[in-house]
């Protein structure tokens, strides 16, 4: 190629399939770095730009964008996290988490910004993003030249990569018997609800005998709240008067002021994983090859972490030849992934159980654990040391 400003380009060296954290983060890395890409994405911008779920990034990703002069961009002037507050029968015990991490703090950047941030400075740059692409097929992944054909349209290229979250079209164009999956389904049913609340102080979690619930922030004058909830029912149908009664209840917080509802959903406390990340001359990025529980707010942050690894490989295969960083990949992220996942469940047994009146011995276990986090040093640093998001 490189025609990326033409909007026409028939060849390019990366097509990246998706627009979200994992495709934008891959394509500004890559054209800080003279790499030429055009992403390639099913939705339009509005939709994709619209699209809230995740509101961390860890300081991980945040030197992650760093690396490519780009922090200031997806993350300056974001407020930094202070505390966690975890609540256990409306008491409340405090988490100095970035101390605990040797000061490396997270910082809230709501999904939906660091995807406007990262197109908008990826537009500004001159790259190609083609928005409402209809049926993207990437084709002859174990050739020299995969292809990537959509719409009326066809690419050709030296990488592809799948940065197309778990329902897209990457994954399975592998042919099957290469890919192992598990799943795991963590058996608890979550609802999100996104409210017009004053923000809480600090992250919030609380453990009680009714179940679950969370509060976090989105600005100053939102915030989105987590309530386990019964499998098998549809709290959506809850009226809001009752999502209030509960909160109240599970916060322990009598005075938790109510505010309109703008958004509800129901999670799916889910685990997948795909292995190898890799198939011929494509790699799949971020939820297209993992999806994890927003419990320890991993997910955005494993497919930044995802996309630093593979723009630094074939950035060393494109300039010096040197191929060990595309043959790696899939191994490193998997470590990656996995450790996470343990994480992520270890965390989500842990609140969940300690509360769960239904099987006493679990939910002995899972005070201790959580007493060992605030009477432990050790723990509480290995802990946060997750929170802050373990160095590739
Ligand atoms: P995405 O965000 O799903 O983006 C994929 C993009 O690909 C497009 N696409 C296609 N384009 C072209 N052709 C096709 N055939 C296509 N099929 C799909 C889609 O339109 C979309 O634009 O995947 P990506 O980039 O890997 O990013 C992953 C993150 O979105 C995800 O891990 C997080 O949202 C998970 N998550 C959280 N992660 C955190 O790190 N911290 C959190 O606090 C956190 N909270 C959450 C979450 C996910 C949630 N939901 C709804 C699942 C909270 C929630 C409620």
């Amino acid at each position: 190629m490189d025609d990326r400003r033409g909007g026409m380009a028939a060849e390019t060296t990366v097509v990246i399939v998706g627009a979200g954290p994992a495709g934008m983060s891959l394509a500004n890395f890559l054209q800080r770095r003279g790499v030429g890409c055009v992403v390639l994405e099913a939705r339009d911008r509005e939709y994709v730009e619209g699209r809230q779920r995740a509101g961390v990034i860890d300081h991980r990703a945040e030197e992650i964008f760093g690396e490519f002069g780009l922090a200031e961009q997806v993350a300056g002037g974001a407020p930094l996290e202070t505390l966690l507050e975890i609540r256990v029968g409306g008491v409340p015990r405090l988490l100095d988490v970035p101390g605990l991490a040797g000061g490396r703090p997270s910082r809230l950047v709501p999904q939906q910004l660091l995807v406007q941030r990262l197109i908008r400075s990826f537009l500004d740059g001159g790259g190609d993003l083609r928005f409402g692409v209809g049926d993207v097929t990437p084709r002859d992944l174990d050739r020299e030249r995969p292809r990537v054909t959509y719409g009326d349209g066809e690419l050709s290229c030296s990488y592809v990569a799948g940065c197309d979250g778990f329902h897209g079209v990457s994954r399975r164009s592998v042919p099957d018997g290469v890919l192992t999956t598990y799943s795991f389904d963590h058996g608890i049913g979550w609802y999100t609800v996104l409210a017009e609340s004053p923000a809480p102080r600090y992250p919030l979690m609380a453990v009680s005998r009714h179940g679950f619930a969370a509060q976090f922030a989105r600005g100053p004058h939102a915030s989105r709240f987590y309530l386990q909830h019964p499998t098998g029912e549809d709290p959506r149908q809850w009226p809001d008067e009752y999502t209030w009664e509960q909160l109240r209840l599970r916060l322990g917080d009598d005075g938790l002021r109510d505010g309109r509802i703008t958004g509800r959903e129901v999670v799916d406390m889910r685990s997948f994983v795909a292995e190898p990340m890799a198939y011929g001359k494509m790699f799949l990025v971020g939820d297209a090859a993992h999806i994890i529980t927003p419990m320890g707010a991993k997910g955005m942050n494993l497919a930044i972490a995802d996309a630093y690894l593979l723009a630094r490989a074939i950035v060393a295969a494109e300039r010096d030849g040197d191929v060990s960083g595309l043959a790696g990949y899939s191994s490193a992220c998997l470590r990656r992934t996995w450790d996470y996942q343990e994480f992520s469940r270890w965390y989500t047994e842990m609140m969940h159980f300690a509360g769960d009146e239904s099987d006493a011995f679990r939910r002995r276990l899972a005070l201790a654990r959580l007493d060992r986090l605030f009477s432990s040093p050790p723990a509480a640093a290995a802990f946060a040391d997750l929170m802050a998001g373990t160095a590739v």
